[in-house]
Parts: structure tokens; sequence; C-alpha cells
């Protein structure tokens, strides 16, 4: 019988409800909440298509325990694994003291599992070891917020989205990584065009589309800007001086320091001309409601701190701040990465909005939790965790719901210290990441669509997130793990006392947790599962005895600081730690894609969300290609001061001259080479530590490779792909993706200086069924090409080109069209490769969601086909919306003829 759950999305921090159809086995489909108020029924590409993902040949079935280095990991049970963990936990602690172990989290975990993790670490082991890859995310808007503001309290819901008169995007591309409030924002300028949207990025990203106005500043100079902006506004009189005196600290000093920062110098340093940024100043200025949205453009920045307390001073400025559509306002990267700041789960953090360096908050902490003290110990923060783990300082390393072997920057020594540490736990829903390759102990997690618990998202909403299905095999919830190990470590560490952990449902762990943030800023006391059942997802905060949310923060223009009033901060412009120099000329800047989500390991496994970008690619500027002879599509190897990655190159007119962009989803496992992070710099901001992911020194050079291969096979992807992966180790480039929408086939490209030996090539052709049965081949040892073709009832079913490949595109188009006809047929018993009637360009998916391509979006817009007719005729852009902005730039691309 098909039933409808309730739930939430697991991916970005918009937070939209979904109700997940299912028949209390399977998951059938999703479709988007009506009722939920962060998207009223909408759903992006990911979201809409969650259903196809997580194909169970890739999700972690049961614990597997590694008994020593060297050796394979062999399954366990629970009982065994836990043990297992709770004994080499306690020793390494009885040995080397509490803060010899550490824990790496995420802010993908709900609020439960952050909750369980926190005691664990600080009540039970006694360390402040705990850090999330939030540090790799929203670190800076949390020192921003608090600094400025007093607490890390986003005061922002997403209607102010809507009734905002002038909007500041900056280092967001929300576009792409916030699709769903990107289409409310949209829908709301189709209503008042005269709302003025202002999108700052080095690069013309899918977001620009909507802007009245784009700053294509150079990469890193955002506090010049705001610091230029502010000095305009001074100069114009464009600030609220009442508020500034009632309300603000600081401002003198700040006023005498952007003195210098005048619009001739800062357009200049930020490559800008000096009309656009009087134009921004005056925007701000005269608009009666100004908002700004920022992201990882702000925050991934070695002066990611001063970014953000730069842009909240223009709030302050200009009294726009606890208004409708006025305020500063973080757009969250993870599903609930608010959550893991509400719960304490940086280093630094402790739950309630509290620091762990503050002695009267430890206090308060430990009290509740009825143990004598919290450790005073500053912890690790990601960066110097993995440093400690690599130096063998940190020897036991729980990491759970994260992929550091693949999002951290500087990878090799990420990789070193994962192969040295002497015992690692990891907690993962997919046995394929590149992390779990390193864990000594694997335990497999629900995951979305099987886990209970709450999430908070980008406006502060509090949703219940319900579970539709059973995990598949053993797996666990998270809270469930972590307090089973907690409950066996407390019998080693502090035997016959009552458990700390005696929880049997996550609505158990959320009672004892909400009590913690009494009396904080974000009073969360009032809410509980039932209540969210009952009321729907609120917004905090919301205290005991509340019957609603609270929408807007400052409202009464108070500030949670000591004395109440918000503060200024003045701190001058810092450029980027990598400057361009003759040996790395380029600046390598990174981000999101459309339709996968960070290391692939769920989005990975749906050949449908590959269809809009298949391969990783390096985007370059035509000029910087021209300069060193590069053709689009040629391999080229990247170099940074830590390493190098080879890939194709692309030219990609939204860059300026000196920067190129890889987006951040590669690591290992599709690509060969460790990932886009091999070349990214460990260098972060001082004060919220988050590192410098989107400004790396880096070189680009032609490389050669004559021999290369394509292959695509058919069904059964997940097993095949793992199989196969490690057979080309040994070439230079190999990239691997998926394809396909009712059928879907692995698809592997692959070069390499020369002919790879008969043998490992058999084996490759064995795995990918190419061996025997109704196989077509055709080989030239001489010039050393071959081609076989698998053919069943009329369709290719596997294929494989070696040597040269100039007929892969056509291949895979008649792989698509599921025909073999007779031109293929005298294309295999031709010694020529060349496809009959030269090459076919590969085909792009444009809409996800109906199926369109560019090509058909382009024969379109040669017919004369506007955006309306677009829609009309092949439906493109009409379910999700996602597509729309890139049909938007096809169309201005290629002006309709008509
Ligand atoms: N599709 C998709 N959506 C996602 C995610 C995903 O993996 N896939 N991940 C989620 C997560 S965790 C996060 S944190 C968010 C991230 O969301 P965003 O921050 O919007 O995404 P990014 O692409 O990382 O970076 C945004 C922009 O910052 C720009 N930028 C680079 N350097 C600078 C600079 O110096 N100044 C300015 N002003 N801009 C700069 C980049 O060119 C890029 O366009 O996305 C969330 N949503
Ligand atoms: N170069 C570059 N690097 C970046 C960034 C960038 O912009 N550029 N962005 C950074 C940012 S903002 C972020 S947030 C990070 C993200 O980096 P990661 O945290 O490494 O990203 P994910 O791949 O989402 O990792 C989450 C893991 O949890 C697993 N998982 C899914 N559901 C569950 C579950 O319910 N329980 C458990 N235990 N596991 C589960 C998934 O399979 C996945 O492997 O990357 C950072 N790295
Ligand atoms: S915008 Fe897309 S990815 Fe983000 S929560 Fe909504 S459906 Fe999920
Ligand atoms: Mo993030």
């Amino acid at each position: 019988m098909r039933r409808t759950t309730a739930s939430t999305c697991c991916y970005c921090g918009v937070g939209c409800g979904v109700l997940i159809e299912h028949d209390g086995e399977r998951i059938l489909n999703v479709a988007g909440d009506p009722n939920h108020p962060a998207n009223f029924g909408k759903l992006c590409s990911k979201g809409a298509t969650l259903h196809l993902t997580g194909d169970l040949d890739a999700r972690a079935l049961y614990p597997e325990l590694r008994l020593g280095k060297g050796l394979v990991r062999a399954r366990s049970d629970w009982d065994t694994a836990l043990d297992h963990a709770a004994n080499v936990f306690a020793k390494t602690i009885a040995e080397h003291g509490p803060d010899s172990v550490a824990f790496y989290i995420s802010g993908q975990l709900l609020t439960e599992d952050y909750y369980a993790f926190n005691k664990l670490a600080r009540a039970l082991v006694g360390t402040n070891n705990i850090d999330s890859n939030s540090r790799l995310c929203m670190s800076s808007a949390v020192v921003g917020y608090k600094r400025s503001l007093g607490a890390d309290a986003p005061p922002c819901s997403y209607e102010d989205i809507e009734q905002s008169d002038c909007l500041l995007i900056v280092g967001s591309n929300m576009a792409y990584a916030h699709p769903v409030l990107f289409r409310r924002l949209e829908e709301a300028k189709a209503k008042r065009p005269e709302m003025k949207v202002i999108v700052v990025d080095p690069r013309r990203t899918d977001t620009c589309d909507l802007a009245d106005l784009h700053l294509a500043i150079l990469p890193g100079t955002d506090v010049a800007l705001f610091h230029g902006i502010l000095h305009i506004l001074l100069w114009e009189g464009w600030i609220d001086r009442d508020f500034i005196e009632a309300h603000t600290d600081g401002f003198d000093e700040l006023k005498r320091m952007v003195r210098d920062y005048n619009p001739a110098m800062v357009a200049d340093l930020c490559g800008i001309d000096i009309d656009e940024l009087q134009t921004t100043a005056r925007l701000i200025g005269t608009s009666t409601s100004f908002l700004s949205l920022w992201c990882m453009g702000i925050n991934q920045s070695t002066a990611g701190s001063a970014k953000n307390s730069a842009l909240i001073n223009l709030h302050l400025a200009t009294g726009q701040i606890g208004k409708p559509g006025a305020g500063p306002f973080s757009l969250t990267g993870q599903p609930n990465a608010m959550g893991g700041r509400e719960t304490g789960s940086l280093s630094n953090l402790l739950p309630g909005h509290r620091e762990a360096g503050n002695a009267a908050h430890r206090a308060e902490v430990a009290d509740y939790w009825g143990v004598q003290a919290l450790p005073e110990a500053s912890g690790l923060s990601a960066i110097e965790l993995f440093e400690a783990v690599r130096s063998g300082k940190v020897k036991a390393l729980w990491i759970a719901c994260t992929n550091p072997a693949q999002s951290m920057p500087d990878q090799q020594k990420i990789h070193e210290a994962l192969a040295a540490c002497p015992f690692v736990v990891v907690q993962e829903a997919f046995f394929t990441t590149e992390t779990c390759h390193y864990a000594d102990l694997l335990l497999p997690a629900a995951s979305w669509g099987e886990k209970e618990g709450t999430v908070t998202n980008s406006e502060r909403r509090v949703s219940h997130v319900r579970p539709a299905v059973a995990a598949p095999g053993e797996a666990r919830a998270d809270w469930s793990i972590t307090c089973d190990f907690a409950r066996r470590l407390e019998m080693l560490m502090r035997p016959g006392q009552a458990s700390l952990f005696a929880f049997d449902t996550p609505s158990a762990i959320f009672e004892e947790y909400k009590l913690l943030t009494h009396g904080r800023d974000l009073d969360l006391s009032g809410l509980s599962h039932a209540l969210i059942d009952r009321l729907g997802p609120q917004q905090w905060p919301f205290p005991a005895g509340s019957t609603q949310g609270t929408v807007r923060l400052y409202g009464d223009r108070v500030f949670p600081t000591e004395n109440g009033r918000a503060r200024f901060l003045a701190e001058q412009y810092q450029a980027p730690k990598e400057r361009r120099e003759a040996r790395f000329p380029l600046t390598l800047n990174t981000g999101r894609l459309r339709d996968h989500w960070h290391g692939m390991s769920r989005t990975g496994t749906a050949a449908r969300l590959f269809g809009h970008v298949e391969q990783a690619l390096l985007s370059m500027n035509a000029d910087d290609m021209r300069r060193r002879r590069l053709l689009d599509g040629q391999l080229v190897k990247l170099r940074s001061r830590r390493g190098e990655l080879l890939l194709p190159v692309q030219k990609d007119d939204s860059l300026r001259h000196g920067q190129a962009f890889m987006p951040m989803h590669w690591g290992d496992r599709f690509l060969k080479g460790m990932g886009v992070n091999v070349l990214t710099l460990p260098d972060f901001d001082p004060v919220s530590k988050q590192p410098e992911l989107k400004h790396a020194g880096i070189e680009v050079e032609k490389v050669e490779l004559p021999w290369q291969f394509f292959a695509m096979v058919e069904g059964q992807v997940q097993k095949r792909f793992e199989t196969l992966r490690p057979l080309f180790e040994g070439f230079a480039y190999a990239s691997f993706s998926l394809t396909g929408r009712d059928r879907s086939a692995l698809v592997i490209r692959a070069a390499c200086n020369e002919a790879p030996d008969a043998t490992q090539l058999a084996q490759i052709e064995l795995l990918l069924g190419l061996d025997t049965g109704p196989v077509v081949a055709y080989e030239d040892p001489r010039r050393g090409v071959g081609k076989r073709v698998r053919i069943e009832e009329g369709r290719i079913i596997a294929l494989c080109l070696s040597g040269e490949t100039a007929a892969r595109d056509w291949l895979k188009q008649l792989w698509h069209d599921g025909t073999a006809d007779q031109a293929l047929r005298r294309w295999l018993l031709a010694p020529l490769s060349t496809p009959p009637g030269g090459g076919v360009r590969a085909a792009k998916t444009l809409c996800n969601c109906m199926n369109v391509s560019q090509d058909a979006i382009c024969a379109g817009i040669d017919r004369g086909l506007d955006l309306n007719g677009l829609k009309r005729e092949l439906g493109c852009g009409t379910s999700c919306g996602s597509c729309v902005p890139e049909i938007k730039r096809l169309l201005v691309k290629q002006p309709a003829v008509a």
C-alpha cells in the first residue's frame, strides 16, 4: 500500500519539506510539501530526484572491522564492533589522556545526533576535540554574527527576501546552491521589478541572471568593497545617525578607517568601475529596505571573519536590521548546519550557543549534565585536528557523516593523517567514500528517509525529520550508534555510575537538550517533536509557553551583547594568502554545480543527476587558454604549491582573465588523483579558523596522453564501478560517471602515455562484459587501436574504444537512443574509427525533470521560441525551474530570430 510521510530534504540549508511516497519498505517517489513554509511545495532538481539516489549497492550495510593496519576489513557485528571501539578509546584515553582522541562530525547530522556526540566528547571523554565540517562552511558567519551582534543568530526570514527593495547577494551562487529560495526571489522580482538585486561574485554565475548589477570583483577583495561602500554612504550622508547613536558602539573608529577607502582606490583594488561602486552605494543607501545574502564566497577565506563583519557594518550604519526586508542573512549550506551551531558542534562552542572557553558556561553545562567539570583545554579545529592526527598527537579519530578525504584542503596531508592514525572509525551511510578507505571500523548509518530527529534551516526554522522506511541491512541511526558506543565507554571509564546516555528515542534526546537552551538567545524550550507535528515547523526563539515562532530578530533594536548595543568592527582589507606570481599566475576558485552534492556519495548514484555536468572540467577564460595554446576539451595538468591534478579544460566566458574554476565535487573516486582539494590551501582565518577554499594559486599546462580509452557498460553500475575503479590506478587520467534515465550506464574515460599491458586491458574488457557473448570486436594491433561492442536484442549493452576514441560521443548517443543499426555494424568492421558523418557532440541535459537537452533548446531558440515558447513546446523549465537561468542565458547568447 502506498503511503506518504512528511519529512525534509537532506541536501541544502533551505530546508524544504518533502512528502516521501513509499510502501513501508521502499521509497517510491518524492514531492514538495505544500504545507512546509520553506518551500510551499517546490523542490529543486536535487530534491525532486531523492528517490532515485542511494543505490543499495553503494550503501554500508553492516559493521566492518580491521584488526591491524595492512589487513583487510571484515564483516563484524554491532556488539563486537562497538566493544572493540570502546576498548580502543578507553585504552587510548587512559594511556595518552582525553585529548589523544577526537571527533570530526558534520552539518548533515540531526540535532539529536549532534547532542549525543557533544555529550560524549565533553562530558564522558573530557575533550573539546570535537569539530565539524561546518568549520569549512559557516564558522566565519558564526564569528561575524557573534562579534557584531552578540549571538550566532541570523536575524531574517525567507519572506524578507521577497519583501526587500535592495538585495546584495555576495559570494553566493544561490541559483545552484539554494535553488528553491532563488525561485522565490525570481517570483518576487517578477512581481516587483523595481526591486534591485546586486550580485558580488568574481564569476558571472547563473545567479547573476537576476541581477540589475553584477560586480565581478577580484577574488578576495570583498572587505575593501564593503569599506568603499561605507565611505560613500558617509560622504553622501546615507547613514542612520540615530540608529548608530542609540544602538551601536565603535562607529568612530570605523569611520576613521574607511576614510582611506576612497572610491578610486577601492574600484581599482576590486577591479570594478567606479560607477558600479557608486551605484551600489546609492542603491544600498537610498532603498527603503536593504537585505544581504551571503555564503561561501565570503566565509571560505583567510579574511572570512573580517568580510562578515564588514558586511554587517553596512547594515548597522544604515539601520537596516530588525525590520521587514532588511538585515544581514547568511545562507547556511548544509541541511542542519544551524543545529550544529546550536548544539555546540564546533570545538570552541558548547550547547545552547555557549563558549567552551567560558568558565561560567562550562559550569552551567556540567551542572546540567551532572558531571564534575567540562574540559578547559581548547579543542582542535578541523585543520588543526587533522594536523594533530598526522603528527601522532591524536591517536583515535571518530568521523561521522562527512568525507574529509575529499572535502578538506591540502588532501595529500589529510590522506597521510588518515593512513597514519592508529584507529579511525567512520560512521557512514555509503561505503564508497574516499574516507571509508581508511576506516579501521566502518559503522553503517541510516540515511535520508530512514532516520528521525530535528533540523534547523537558514531561517532558524526547526522541522521534524521523519523516517519513511527502515534502514537497509544493519544500518542504524546516528544518535543510536553514538549513544550505544557511549554507554560501552562509560562502563570502562566510570563503571557503576548512572548512564549519561540512557536515551531510547531521538525525542528523549531533544527533551534533554532543549532545556539547555532555556533563557539563551535561541531558546527552544517550548518546542518538542510533538509540538512541531501539531503546529508545523517553527522558527526559534520559541520559549516555553509560546504558540508561534519568531519571524525576525532585533525588532526592538536590543542586541544580545553585554550592553545591548551592536558593535562596528574596524578591520583592514587583507589580500588572499596566495597572490598571483610567475610560477602560479592563475587563481583557482572552487564551488558547486547545480545537480551534485559535495563528494557525490548520494548524487553520484543517480545517472540523471550526472546529465547536467558529467565530467570534472577546469574552466578558464579564453585569453588565458590562448596564451597557453589550449583547446577546448584538451587534457591539462593543474599544479599548485601542494599537488597536481589532470583533467580536461573548457572555455568559460563567465571568468575574468587570471581566474580558473573547478567544481568542488570531485575527489579520488570519480576522477583519478585526489580531487580538487589536492590543490587547495590549508591556511585559515585567524578567528574563525575557516580555510581559504576559493583562492589557490595554480598554473596550467597542456599534457599529451596519446593512448586514450572510452567505455560504457549498462546495468549494476555501482558494483561494476567498484570492481573496475582499481584497474585504472595506472592510468594518468581516468574519469567515471553515470549516464541515462530509465536505464543507466557507467561511463569511463581514461588516457595514458602508452598502451597498458594486454592482460590489464583484457581484465578491463572482462569486467565490462566484452570478453565473450554477442560481442563484435575489431582489433588493429599494429596501430594499437581496438573497438568492442556488445549488442543484445538490437541494443548496445557495453562498449569500449581503446587507443583512440574519436567515436565516443556518437556511440554514447547510440546507446541513449537504444539502437544498434547498420551504420554501427559497418563502422565496427571498418579500420577507421571516426564515426559516420564526422563528430557528434555529447548531448547535455539542461532540464533534468523533463529530460530536455541543450541541443533541443538551442534548436527551439533557432525556431524563434522565447522562454515561454520553449516551456510550452519542450516542457523544459516547467517543473523544478532549476534550469531556467541557463535557458535564459542561451536566449541571450543566441537571440531568437523571429
Ligand atoms: N547543488 C548544490 N547545492 C548546495 C551544495 C552542493 O554541494 N550542491 N552544498 C551546500 C553547502 S554545504 C553550501 S556551504 C552551499 C554553498 O553555496 P554557495 O556559497 O552559494 O556556493 P559556492 O559555489 O561554493 O560559492 C559561491 C560563490 O562564491 C564565489 N566566490 C569565490 N571567491 C569569491 C570572493 O572572493 N568573493 C565573492 N564575493 N565571491 C566569491 C564563487 O565564484 C561562487 O560562485 O551550498 C549548499 N547547496
Ligand atoms: N575546494 C572546496 N572544498 C570544499 C568546499 C568548497 O567550496 N571548495 N566546501 C566545503 C563545505 S562548505 C562543506 S559543507 C564541505 C562538505 O564536505 P563533506 O562533509 O565531506 O561532504 P559530504 O560529501 O556531504 O559528506 C557527508 C557524508 O555523510 C554521508 N551521509 C549521508 N547521510 C548520512 C547519515 O545520515 N549519517 C551518516 N553517518 N552519514 C551520512 C554521505 O554519504 C557523505 O559521505 O566541503 C568543503 N570543501
Ligand atoms: S532547495 Fe533543493 S536541495 Fe535545497 S532543500 Fe530544497 S529541494 Fe533540497
Ligand atoms: Mo557547506
